[in-house]
């Protein structure tokens, strides 16, 4: 690693945020995720192409030109293939996700985690609020209802604002980094240095109000921030971002040719909530109790299988037996349009 770890925690502490470079080895950490992955687009091509959604598997093209041309067949982005983790509402037996090896030996990669330990300390568990993110070039996407691409931009939010008032004490850290190199043209991450500090801004749900291709979803209104202070944060492959629960963000457009592919991480020191408590996290690392740390990819799948399982029978048809992800509701005066 290059940077040296004071100067992880001392930047990370001064502007709510931290680059670090050469975390995960290009060859022996993402590639085996990707390759892992063209696997999961094969499952998604072979289930529409079943269901009669497209006209042929696309097996001959390169991953991002399949997954292009499923998305314009199909007219929708289809995530929920890509993700680890499951939606809130409707989950089925069957809702497709992907927990595979390669995916969880970067979650335990020891150089990621020896970065996350100088921010939380070396106690730390992995928290379930976590999300792969597959964004086509925008001018090759179908369009949504606003006339915007069915994958765009991240809107204005901290991931404090993400997760329930039981984690609100919670050192949680975001850890984001992408599989292939994210100059700014592909949309990188957008953040607001020092934007950390100043608690919980007020998160609005449908939002019309900041730039037009922030229309709709729950973020916070530009007035509440200082949002042109913001800088984009540009990759390359093996890079992290760690990012203060608190810390202001968004992302760009992807206006490039090619996808823009991230994983997006968390963890928190073990013993503290996670806000998300419906689903699994594990212990990553602990100094203290070596022998609880997990280690076996199966183990990690199917904590999410069955939870997968227990999903299916409760938060169907609009209930919600367990808590909502969400503490946000509509109506707070930050939200009027002025
Ligand atoms: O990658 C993105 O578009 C957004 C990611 C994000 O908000 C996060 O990592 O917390
Ligand atoms: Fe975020």
């Amino acid at each position: 690693m290059v940077t040296a770890s004071k100067t992880i925690k001392d930047t990370f502490d001064r502007q709510g945020f931290v680059q670090v470079e050469g975390v995960l080895d290009p060859k022996t950490v993402l590639d085996p995720i990707i390759e892992e992955y063209h696997g999961v687009l094969d499952n998604l091509a072979n289930d529409l192409f079943e269901a009669g959604e497209i006209s042929s598997r696309y097996e001959e093209l390169s991953f991002d030109e399949r997954v292009i041309k499923i998305y314009q067949e199909t007219g929708r982005a289809h995530n929920q293939y890509f993700d680890f983790s499951l939606p809130f509402q409707g989950v089925t037996e069957d809702t497709p996700h992907w927990t595979g090896p390669a995916v969880f030996n970067a979650f335990i990669n020891d150089n990621l985690l020896d970065a996350v330990e100088q921010i939380i300390g070396p106690e730390i568990f992995s928290n379930p609020v976590q999300h792969v993110r597959i964004k086509p070039p925008e001018k090759f996407l179908p369009k949504n209802e606003h006339g915007l691409p069915v994958i765009g931009p991240t809107v204005w939010h901290q991931d404090h604002g993400v997760v329930t008032e039981e984690a609100d004490d919670t050192n949680m850290v975001t850890v984001w980094f992408s599989l292939t190199d994210t100059p700014v043209e592909a949309g990188p991450l957008n953040v607001v240095p020092f934007s950390h500090g100043e608690g919980l801004l007020t998160h609005c749900l449908d939002y019309e109000g900041n730039r037009p291709e922030f229309r709709g979803g729950r973020q916070i209104p530009e007035r509440l921030f200082e949002h042109e202070r913001s800088v984009p944060l540009p990759t390359n492959r093996g890079d992290i971002i760690i990012l203060n629960k608190e810390l202001v963000h968004s992302s760009l457009s992807n206006v490039s040719d090619r996808i823009r592919w991230s994983f997006d991480l968390r963890y928190n020191p073990i013993g503290q909530n996670t806000g998300r408590s419906a689903f699994p996290g594990f212990v990553a690392r602990s100094r203290e109790n070596p022998e609880s740390e997990l280690r076996d990819p199966a183990k990690w799948s199917q904590l999410w299988l069955d939870t997968r399982s227990r999903m299916a029978s409760i938060n169907q048809a609009g209930k919600d037996e367990t808590k909502n992800f969400t503490r946000w509701e509509d109506g707070h005066p930050d939200c009027e349009m002025l």
